[in-house]
């Protein structure tokens, strides 16, 4: 920090975004500086909230001149640490929420324009009623911004269809530390270009660049659905029923949870039981298409024999039901959190081996935590949450579930990011190679280190102290 005058970057900040946008009372910035779960957080040296692209270049320049490491944040619901400060009041949270302009719909391009601040929900209300949809859905839909799943690469819920966040980006708008701003908005769905510098920032957790717009390409929002849970014997079983669900052109969403995380949500969410009794396993899935793909489901389910493996099943068609069925699974993060803080492992293990990787939790914990699986059936991708860490304990646990993750040729995240949480594992999955070109991309475009310092690759103890 300025030694000789703290608030003078305050005082230039407030010149460039008004005063009313820099905040540095405690109470002001406390939102910014905890993360949803409570368990990461620190304190801001101020937050700042600009409202447009040259603010936040001259935010980012003036943030240089005087050396303050800048931390990006969206709507803050990132579960890995990387969207609020590690330090104790030397960062500057910068919130790209002011940034929530929609622009037109392109109906030839099938494209649209936002701001980095704008909430996917906000997103979805302004394309659907022109019978267009963003791919990329999730239940933090709410609070969720644009630039910070882009930033993060969220995968969300209709991966199995539409591929993750990168998959439905065409480009993207960003600030470089230094203040320079790169512009990569056309959205041409041919043009080589060069490298793919829109592909290089999603999923770079804020740590090469500010994304301040981007350009989204859209999908046909399809006006029928259909969503079922069905209730299974096993988790093998919920693979067995996917792998032939998976024939279906209209599956959107293949999600599962099991008895214990049911448990949590209806105590919490205080919903009714889903069926009489209860079952090991559910599978949440969802069909979306022109004409009703109900019929087709439930064909291709007693065609290829599986229908005997689903114990019962319950079936929503209107938009109500629908959203009474998910909200089983949709409601499981704010359900363990009401029950405590969760230590939370974001990971993928191939499918042939999920049942098997559950099935070893517990040997693995020895004890340790009590352990609640829910996830995207379809990419193999498990939230493991762990209740009941002791603080001691975070460390060798977190090793021993991200090594089995490792050995089974999976990814140790999956969809959340590396973050501040997981950045000293990278090498389970990363080669020595590979991270130093990591490395070298960050001195490229950040060479003074001073985006999201302390997250996916914080500097090496000693040229740290930031
Ligand atoms: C989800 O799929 C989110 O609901 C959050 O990715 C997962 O709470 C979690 O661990
Ligand atoms: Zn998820």
């Amino acid at each position: 920090m300025d030694p000789v005058d703290p608030d003078r970057l305050a005082r230039q900040l407030g010149a460039v975004v008004g005063d009313a946008h820099v905040l540095t009372d405690p109470a002001l910035r406390a939102s910014y500086e905890t993360d949803f779960t409570g368990r990461y957080g620190g304190r801001a040296r101020l937050v700042v909230r600009p409202a447009d692209t040259a603010q936040v270049a001259q935010t980012l320049r003036l943030c240089r001149d005087a050396g303050a490491p800048v931390l990006p944040q969206g709507g803050n619901t990132g579960l890995v640490g990387g969207s609020v400060p590690a330090g104790a009041g030397t960062e500057v949270v910068l919130s790209l929420r002011r940034l929530n302009a929609i622009g037109p719909i392109d109906p030839d391009a099938r494209q649209v324009t936002v701001g980095a601040g704008t909430a996917l929900a906000e997103l979805q209300r302004r394309v659907r009623p022109h019978g267009w949809d963003f791919g990329v859905d999730l239940a933090s839909r709410d609070s969720a911004t644009l630039g910070g799943m882009i930033a993060t690469n969220a995968g969300g819920e209709r991966v199995v269809r539409h591929g993750t966040t990168r998959a439905n980006v065409a480009g993207v708008e960003a600030v470089l530390a230094d203040g320079s701003v790169l512009d990569r908005l056309a959205g041409l769905p041919k043009d080589n270009t060069g490298y793919d510098l829109t592909g290089l920032l999603v999923g770079s957790e804020g740590t090469l660049a500010v994304i301040t717009r981007a350009r989204l390409r859209l999908v046909p929002e399809l006006p029928e659905r259909v969503t079922a849970l069905l209730a299974l014997g096993s988790l093998a079983s919920a693979v067995g029923v996917l792998a032939v669900l998976r024939r279906l052109e209209s599956l959107e969403l293949a999600e599962f949870f099991t008895a214990d995380g049911l448990d949590l949500v209806l105590k919490h969410a205080r919903l009714p039981a889903p069926f009489r009794t209860g079952h090991p396993v559910y599978l949440l899935v969802e069909c979306a298409a022109r004409h009703d793909p109900a019929e087709e489901l439930a064909a291709l389910l007693e065609e290829a024999g599986v229908a005997g493996e689903v114990r019962d099943a319950a079936v929503g068609r209107q938009a109500s039901d629908r959203r009474r069925l998910a909200a089983y699974r949709e409601r499981h993060t704010e359900s363990v959190n009401a029950e405590g803080v969760p230590l939370k492992l974001d990971v993928t293990v191939p499918l042939a081996d999920l049942p098997q990787f559950v099935a070893d939790l517990p040997g693995l914990l020895a004890g340790r935590a009590r352990p609640y699986v829910f996830g995207h059936l379809a990419e193999g991708n498990v939230h493991v949450n762990l209740l009941g860490v002791a603080p001691a304990d975070e460390e060798p646990v977190t090793e021993a579930v991200l090594r089995r993750v490792a050995e089974a040729g999976g990814s140790i995240s999956a969809e959340h990011g590396i973050g501040r949480a997981k950045s000293r594992y990278l090498h389970l999955t990363r080669s020595a190679t590979d991270i130093a070109v990591m490395r070298s991309v960050k001195a490229a475009l950040d060479p003074e280190h001073l985006l999201s310092p302390h997250t996916l690759l914080p500097l090496p103890p000693g040229e740290a102290g930031r």
